[in-house]
């Protein structure tokens, strides 16, 4: 018996500074109907989907900073992305920046929640590995200030069960660490799904920058055969503010092949039938852990 879910990777192009949140909203229902057309059950948007991806900023004034950020969700721009979702009977995931108050404290995280078919709120994630820097470095081509706009998130890695799988997520500079694939699949997920906003330059080392995509796939496609799992990868794409964002969107199987892969740096919409029941050809044998694992030996980590 197979558990198929018809996953979509909606990739989306660059978002100005200026575009407004409902503007970002019209381009998210269209990948969302491209998505329906395609028979999709789930639709997998980016790291911070509903803005630029401002940390390549420096700015002084926080009621500047705060403009980029959430302070309910869903709010009432975003609602119309959740009514319809629900009309479809198709879950979403997507990325934002999130100020909320906790026991009287406000708190500014990079986040990406999972909303069911039914349109509720079911995971929640808040960014645990934040690149970048913390202080205004003048001499970059542009910042990266995730580490001064964003707080380390909280908790590690969960796990929801939505569409008859058990679904994790993770952001962008998460996915480059392998800690994260074998968190999540530990935690029994057989889905994990990695929104990002990723320069093709990387000031520090810019001798890897024609690396960058062979990087992205690399880590995703280890992650995914090391620990049995399904991997959606969905970036913001594109020349963006300026700044040339990777698209190179995939869904890969726990085999680590690429079942599905952009070749646009815009919005676009690609998608893949997920059996979910593939992941066991790995858990089941060469990455049983319980029977092949040895975690008394790995006493670094
Ligand atoms: N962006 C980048 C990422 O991890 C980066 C930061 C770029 C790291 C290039 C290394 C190389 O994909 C975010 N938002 O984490």
């Amino acid at each position: 018996m197979s558990r198929e879910i018809i996953v979509a990777a909606a990739q989306m192009g660059p978002i100005a500074r200026h575009e407004t949140r409902p503007q970002v909203v019209v381009r998210m229902l269209a990948l969302l109907e491209k998505a329906a057309g395609r028979g999709a059950n789930l639709v997998v948007y980016p790291e911070l989907a509903l803005t630029t991806f401002f940390p390549r900023w420096f700015m002084a004034d926080q009621a500047e900073i705060d403009t980029f950020f959430e302070t309910e969700m869903p709010s009432a721009e975003v609602a119309p992305l959740f009514a319809r979702a629900r009309e479809l009977g198709i879950a979403m995931n997507f990325g934002y920046a999130e100020k909320t108050v906790i026991d009287g404290v406000t708190h500014r995280f990079n986040t990406a929640i999972l909303v069911d078919p039914e349109g509720n709120i079911c995971l929640k994630y808040h960014k645990i590995h934040l690149p970048g820097h913390p202080e205004h470095e003048p001499w970059r081509q542009f910042q990266h200030l995730e580490k001064r706009y964003f707080e380390l998130g909280e908790a590690s890695y969960s796990c929801a069960d939505v569409l008859g799988g058990r679904m994790s997520l993770a952001i962008c500079n998460d996915r480059r660490w392998p800690e994260t694939y074998r968190e999540v699949s530990l935690r029994g997920a057989e889905m994990l799904l990695i929104g990002y906003n990723t320069p093709l330059h990387y000031p520090l080392a810019p001798e890897h920058d024609h690396l960058q995509s062979f990087h992205n796939h690399l880590c995703m496609q280890a992650g995914a055969y090391q620990n049995g799992l399904w991997v959606v990868g969905v970036g913001k794409a594109g020349i963006e503010e300026g700044v040339a964002m990777l698209g190179q969107s995939c869904i890969i199987a726990p085999t680590g092949e690429i079942v599905a892969l952009a070749s646009t740096t815009g919005d676009e919409v690609v998608t893949a039938c997920c059996d979910l029941d593939r992941c066991q050809e790995l858990r089941e044998n060469i990455f049983n852990f319980s029977k092949n694992r040895r975690p008394d030996m790995y006493t670094m980590i």
